[in-house]
């Protein structure tokens, strides 16, 4: 398929597995290893099909047709990154598992790196203003009807930013706006450790909401819950975009002004230079440049 693995020193499985404190995510048979892939998304939604239960984590080196949100490309350099994807069934909306999974990444990136990153709205994880994660939710219907979400999650863990620049092409020019895990802390970074990591914070938080929302008397959203208030909340607390001037691009149509707050819902609420408060759902947000 055209990936080069030569030389690259592949994921230790084995070091990964012993070192996941998980119950179910990645545990045994919910662990697929592929060193080259084209999209983890895309084949984690093909196994959906089959009626797996949650938990499963599809896993690669590299991947010939990473995808990014409507229909963009994830750039990766062969051997360096994290590139997962894990299959989940949630019953929480879904706007609490963009905000778990981002949530997951800044945690583990301060664990291994003792570097704090920020949550650029909604869902892009950066370090010093340059992305160093990405995350995408798909969902879909499996043959029986029950709904299944894949969240994909890339992170540039090693080498530096000018080899992630090399593999990314003229229409994704990433020297100025990317960076890795290994640029901001200085060393390299173990993978497995980190997917380890990671696996634990989403799959904690995510049983948390799932018994949250199974113990409400009647079906809701468990947004005044306390524990998906906390992490609301933390996630909130987290994001870099609030308070500033930003341009948000939707489509054709740009729309700017202050980003005042997030809802209940992860929406972002923008205080446009008219003075109207508009209520974003989507889109990519941009700083301009000071
Ligand atoms: C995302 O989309 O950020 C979601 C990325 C999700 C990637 C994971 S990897 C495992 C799983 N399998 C997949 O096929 N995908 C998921 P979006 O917000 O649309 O950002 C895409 C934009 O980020 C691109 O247009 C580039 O500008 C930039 N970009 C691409 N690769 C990058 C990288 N490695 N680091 C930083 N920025 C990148």
């Amino acid at each position: 398929m055209g990936v080069d693995l030569q030389g690259v020193s592949p994921l230790d499985i084995e070091t990964l597995q012993r070192n996941l404190q998980t119950q179910y995510f990645g545990i045994g048979d919910h662990l697929l290893y592929f060193p080259t892939v084209a999209s983890t998304n895309t084949l984690a939604m093909q196994m959906a099909e089959e009626g797996p239960e949650e938990g499963l984590v599809v896993l690669t080196e590299s991947q010939t047709a990473g995808k990014g949100r409507r229909g963009r490309r994830w750039v990766d350099v062969p051997g360096c990154n994290v590139l997962l994807s894990l299959l989940l069934r949630p019953l929480f909306p879904l706007h609490m598992l963009v905000m778990i999974t981002s949530l997951a990444v800044v945690d583990s990136i301060a664990d291994m790196c003792q570097v704090e990153a920020a949550i650029k709205w909604p869902n892009d994880v950066l370090v010093g203003d340059r992305k160093v994660a990405g995350i995408l939710i798909e969902t879909s219907h499996d043959s029986n009807g029950r709904m299944v979400a894949v969240a994909g999650i890339g992170v540039n863990v090693n080498g530096g930013i000018e080899e992630l620049a090399e593999h990314s092409t003229m229409q994704i020019p990433l020297a100025a706006t990317a960076t890795t895990l290994e640029s901001v802390c200085g060393h390299t970074v173990s993978r497995e450790l980190f997917i380890a990591l990671l696996l634990q914070y989403i799959e904690k938080s995510y049983f948390a909401l799932q018994q949250e929302i199974t113990k409400l008397p009647a079906v809701g959203t468990a947004t005044s819950e306390p524990f998906s208030r906390m992490i609301r909340e933390r996630w909130r607390g987290q994001l870099a975009t609030l308070g500033r001037t930003i341009s948000v691009q939707q489509g054709n149509s740009v729309l700017s002004g202050i980003a005042e707050d997030v809802d209940e819902s992860g929406e972002l609420l923008l205080r446009c230079h008219s003075g109207e408060l508009v209520s974003i759902t989507w889109g990519d947000v941009e700083y301009p440049v000071r």
